[in-house]
């Protein structure tokens, strides 16, 4: 009897799938594939149900005679320990972002005459329910919470900043294939930096929280993936307690603060700006504080220590995050303007001997060199390109302006422009 094998991720079954299956059990004997919560995140929504659950779901449908784990999104482990005579898929991944997954099937099958059987995939109503619900992850409620879930899912997230509805759906939206795996961003950052020179102020907490507020909802309008929110210093603590509960409401997950007094400038002027770091004892009291007057249990507070781009040395890094843990932020993060990233390296092996367990944030604008992957080897959890779609658009949109005065006519700068087909069909319309 062939052995015939077919994966699922699916929460919520419909006929559809039932239909799938039952002709796949008709190949031969059928081996049910699990995804794991990490490899669905990575292409779509959040299971609603656990793990545990699927499997015990896929278990019991007929056809199906045993179900393992399939941990990514490319069948090549399954495929090389299973070695199934026939795979079977809906024929939907053709085109979108599993066809590299189904090549990659091909390939690997084709190398011992295993053969790929796909069926016309069969649209129902559940489907359309599950649509539906797909738009609701941008409820306060569902996006606040899908931070913390991914912590506990993924060793380190991957966090690109937006600044307006249009950086909100590419930081949504952007997708590469890698092998055979699909990687989207986690979530985004949304940076004093960016949100100040977008409106043509310096990053010196001068656009005030209901302007910020305004760029969050623009953003969260359109996006459903979880928000980080760059808090400057976080204010007054007196002031800092209504705020965050507002932000709460909105759905953002976590704001991150700096242990700054004062006029507050951009970090990465390094010792060139004037900066002062706040007491130790006084920015544990805005933590505690802020801990306290939260009312939803999934909102972090972030702690972040500026003592490595002030020159002030390890110890004194790894004293004050220290205390910031223990004052109850839900993580840290370390900001560093070095070149490269050593000093956050021996950083991260000190603090991990004391906190093994709390969330770390870099912000490698500086010492970008260092992938996702190193930093996370080193134990960071949240890596986050804090400017960069705002970096990236201005030099072509200060060159367009400047052929155009150059040529008095636009001709000479479409080359740097998105096409007007293009254009008019970026935002579909709901219809
Ligand atoms: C921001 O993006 O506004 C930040 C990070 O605070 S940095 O610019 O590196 O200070
Ligand atoms: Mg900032």
């Amino acid at each position: 009897m062939k052995t015939v094998y077919m994966c699922f991720s699916t929460d919520i079954l419909h006929s559809g799938h039932t239909a799938i299956v039952r002709r796949a059990a008709e190949q031969g004997q059928l081996i049910m594939g699990a995804l794991t919560d990490e490899a669905i995140a990575s292409y779509k929504r959040f299971p609603l149900i656990s793990l545990e659950e699927r499997v015990r779901l896929y278990e019991s449908l007929a056809g199906v005679s045993r179900v393992v784990i399939q941990h990514t999104l490319s069948y090549r482990e399954i495929i090389e320990t299973l070695k199934p005579d026939v795979i079977v898929h809906g024929d939907d991944w053709r085109t979108g972002v599993q066809s590299g997954v189904r090549e990659e099937v091909i390939r690997l099958l084709s190398a011992y005459g295993g053969e790929l059987k796909e069926f016309p995939y069969t649209h129902s109503a559940t489907e359309d329910a599950l649509t539906s619900l797909d738009e609701r992850m941008n409820m306060p409620e569902m996006r606040r919470a899908r931070l913390k879930r991914l912590l506990a899912l993924k060793p380190c997230l991957s966090v690109m900043e937006a600044h307006n509805g249009l950086t909100g759906l590419i930081a949504e939206n952007a997708r590469a294939q890698v092998g055979g795996e699909v990687r989207q961003f986690d979530a985004m950052w949304v940076s004093s930096l960016c949100d100040s020179t977008v409106k043509g102020k310096p990053d010196i907490e001068l656009v005030d929280l209901t302007s910020r507020i305004h760029t969050l909802e623009e953003i969260m309008e359109v996006t459903t993936k979880p928000i980080i929110l760059d808090g400057d210093t976080g204010g007054l603590t007196e002031h800092f307690v209504y705020n965050l509960r507002t932000l709460e409401r909105l759905g953002i997950s976590a704001i991150i603060i700096e242990d700054k007094t004062g006029l507050k400038k951009n970090s990465l002027f390094g010792t060139e700006a004037q900066q002062v770091q706040a007491p130790v004892e006084a920015f544990c009291e805005k933590i505690r504080a802020g801990k306290i007057a939260q009312r939803s249990r999934d909102f972090m507070i972030f702690a972040r220590c500026e003592s490595l781009i002030l020159n002030q040395g390890m110890d004194d890094a790894l004293t004050r995050c220290d205390a910031y843990v223990r004052a109850g932020a839900d993580g840290i993060m370390i900001h560093s303007c070095q070149k490269t990233p050593d000093e956050v390296y021996a950083f991260l092996e000190r603090f991990r001997e004391i906190h093994p367990a709390t969330p770390v944030v870099v912000v490698p604008t500086t010492y970008n060199g260092a992938t996702e992957e190193e930093l996370a080897a080193h134990g960071v959890n949240i890596v986050i390109h804090a400017n960069h779609l705002l970096r990236s658009a201005f030099p072509a949109m200060r060159k367009t302006a400047e052929l155009t005065l150059l040529h008095g006519r636009t001709k000479e700068a479409e080359p740097l422009c998105l096409s007007i087909k293009d254009i008019l069909t970026l935002i579909p319309t709901d219809e």
